[in-house]
């Protein structure tokens, strides 16, 4: 759908950059509070359903919200940070540096990234797009773009990690980019 004016419920301002080279003509207006409720869902959905709701609380019904909930799951710690990721630690370099130290030594360097999408319309209806990406953790963070694991995350198929690949291949395939597109998906069939 062109044009649409959401609401991002979201203390993440790479994310709403993101979200708006991912959904093209919408405008995404971050919601900047700092009383967001605790991130306390078992999965990805159900914090970002937490979060969206929030965010339809504070604007009265009167927008259309979104909100993401996404994270890293690494095999060889039985898919941990996963819906932690961002309470793991500080994210950047901090979070970069604790995981490449649980990774010492380990050979099994499988991970995946998920992004969980929801929205709402104005009304209360609510559309969700899922998206993934498969990759491994590099032995040490390379590159400057995007934000988080991103230096130290190798994508499936790439030599790069998606800090040197940049954001232009993420609005092309990061797992954001196809969680947006299976929104847009969900969207033109509602
Ligand atoms: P909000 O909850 O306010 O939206 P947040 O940054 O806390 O913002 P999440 O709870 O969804 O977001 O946590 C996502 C974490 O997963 C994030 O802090 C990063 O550490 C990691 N992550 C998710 N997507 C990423 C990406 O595209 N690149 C790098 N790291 C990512």
């Amino acid at each position: 759908m062109d044009g649409l004016k959401a609401v991002l419920a979201s203390r993440n301002r790479h994310k709403a950059r993101e979200l708006e080279r991912l959904l093209p003509g919408w405008t995404v207006e971050p919601l900047d509070r700092d009383d967001y409720p605790p991130e306390t869902g078992a999965t990805y959905y159900d914090n970002a359903v937490l979060k969206a709701r929030f965010g339809r609380a504070v604007t009265l019904g009167e927008r259309w919200v979104l909100a993401e909930d996404s994270g890293l799951e690494v095999e060889a710690l039985g898919g941990r940070p996963g819906v932690l990721s961002a309470r793991y630690a500080p994210e950047g370099p901090p979070a970069v540096a604790k995981l490449l130290g649980e990774l010492e030594g380990i050979d099994d360097r499988r991970a995946h990234y998920t992004s969980e999408l929801v929205l709402l319309s104005f009304d209360g209806r609510e559309l969700r797009g899922t998206g993934t990406l498969d990759g491994r953790i590099a032995d040490e963070p390379v590159g400057s773009e995007g934000f988080g694991y991103d230096p130290i995350f190798v994508p499936e198929g790439q030599e790069r990690t998606v800090a040197e690949l940049g954001n232009e291949w993420k609005a092309e395939n990061s797992h954001r980019a196809r969680a947006a597109q299976a929104l847009l998906e969900a969207l033109s069939r509602s």
